[in-house]
């Protein structure tokens, strides 16, 4: 008659132990299975080795034998008492678990003629060096791992804050706006893979009257998806009313010529992959002007084929003349360059008589002064009584003056 023994034991949470065959060291009964799961808390793994070992030999194994399993997989299978070619002894081997849990099969069959004396086996548990390890891709850290006994943790480099799932690294990326009527910026790090779980977004405000335009640097890369527009991270630009985007890929965008002086560049990331990113170039254009004459006894500089709002034109009066009185009509009515470089009138006495004489016939408050170079920004102007649109904005070395209406006399 057979009496098979079929014993499950559970140990848990206990960070070391023995196991024996029954009834060790005397020999182990016939016809005996016996299980032990082993767990120990998330953090640690099992090592296990056997001081002591003597099963009935078998061609592989078939009749007695210890079987180590984690995670549905089998770490050894042993009997005997030496190392054949078909049958394994644990010896002085250390096997370790991957994860926290292990079990170990003991059986025995019906006979056991010899009376072997079984096995003892000691386990415990040890630190999961997670840092340097890396099994699970999921729970690396971004940037920089901390192992410690059951655990580990992340941080981030120096700028960086770690993202509230513990793992990756985000940037603080919103406080840029950009003034200049042109310049460039790129996500954080380009050409180095952006910063992951970071929203970033930049303002582009010029001022009014100029246009925007928005080129990409041919290095683009942000990450996208066969099938889906942009899942993960994307690029997205609104302009006034206008969107542009999203964007992502491999392929830059086209130039964006916008309608508007401001932009907004908005950027997401998500909390994975590695991607270069990219880089926006801009400039603004302004409304094109007709080119200025040279007044007479005067240079203007630079000289170029056309001249748009906000150019810089500089203005300077031949040797003994002084700039008297300058103003531009212009962007929409661009009427003849009404500025002197006059030689006779230098002194403050006969200065006051040129701008009276403005006075009478403009009934606008007008100043001038004596000096021989000015710099005239071009720029928007308001529209003036007769209809013309001056440009009142420059500046001079000394000088700034309100234009009288209407050309004065020459
Ligand atoms: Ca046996
Ligand atoms: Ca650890
Ligand atoms: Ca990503």
């Amino acid at each position: 008659m057979l009496l098979v023994l079929l014993l499950s034991l559970a140990v848990d949470g206990q960070m070391f132990g023995t196991l024996k065959s029954p009834d060790f060291p005397d020999p182990y009964p016939r016809d005996t299975v016996l299980r032990w799961n082993l767990s120990v808390p998330d953090g640690f793994r099992i090592k296990l080795y056997f001081s002591h070992f003597h099963l009935e030999p078998s061609y592989l194994c078939e009749y007695d034998y210890v079987k180590v399993e984690a995670e549905e997989e089998v770490l050894a299978l042993f009997c005997g008492g030496e190392e054949t070619d078909t049958e394994a002894v644990p010896d002085q081997k250390i096997i370790t678990s991957s994860r926290n849990s292990m079990s170990l099969l003991f059986s025995s069959d019906f006979s056991n003629e010899e009376r072997y004396s079984g096995f003892m086996a000691h386990y415990s548990a040890v630190d999961v060096d997670e840092c340097s390890e890396r099994t699970d891709e999921d729970l690396l850290c971004d940037h920089l791992c901390h192992n410690y006994i059951g655990g580990y943790y992340c941080s981030c480099r120096h700028g960086y804050l770690l993202h509230f799932d513990n793992h990756t690294c985000r940037v603080e990326c919103s406080d840029g706006v950009f003034r200049e009527r042109s310049g460039e910026f790129s996500s954080v790090d380009f050409p180095s893979p952006y910063p992951k779980s970071s929203a970033c977004s930049y303002r582009i405000e010029v001022d009014p009257g100029f246009k925007l335009l928005l080129q990409f640097d041919p290095r683009f890369e942000v990450e996208d998806h066969p099938d889906i527009s942009c899942p993960y991270d994307h690029l997205k630009i609104t302009t006034g009313s206008k969107e542009f985007g999203p964007f992502c890929g491999n392929q830059p965008p086209a130039e964006i010529q916008t309608d508007s002086n401001v932009a907004t560049v908005f950027f997401h990331s998500d909390n994975s992959g590695e991607n270069l990113g990219w880089r926006i170039t801009y400039t603004s254009t302004g409304s094109k002007c007709r080119a200025p004459e040279a007044p007479p006894n005067a240079l203007l500089t630079p000289v170029q084929s056309e001249y748009s709002f906000k150019d810089h034109i500089v203005v300077t009066c031949s040797p003994g003349f002084t700039l008297m009185k300058w103003w531009i009509v212009g962007v929409r009515r661009w009427s003849p360059w009404p500025t002197w470089c006059l030689g006779a009138m230098t002194t403050a006495q006969s200065l006051d008589q040129v701008l009276s004489m403005f006075a009478e016939r403009t009934s606008s408050s007008s100043t001038a002064a004596a000096v021989s170079t000015a710099v005239v920004l071009l720029e928007n102007g308001r529209t003036h009584n007769q209809g013309l649109v001056h440009l009142p904005v420059y500046q001079s070395l000394q000088h700034v003056a309100g234009p009288p209406a209407s050309p004065p006399l020459r």
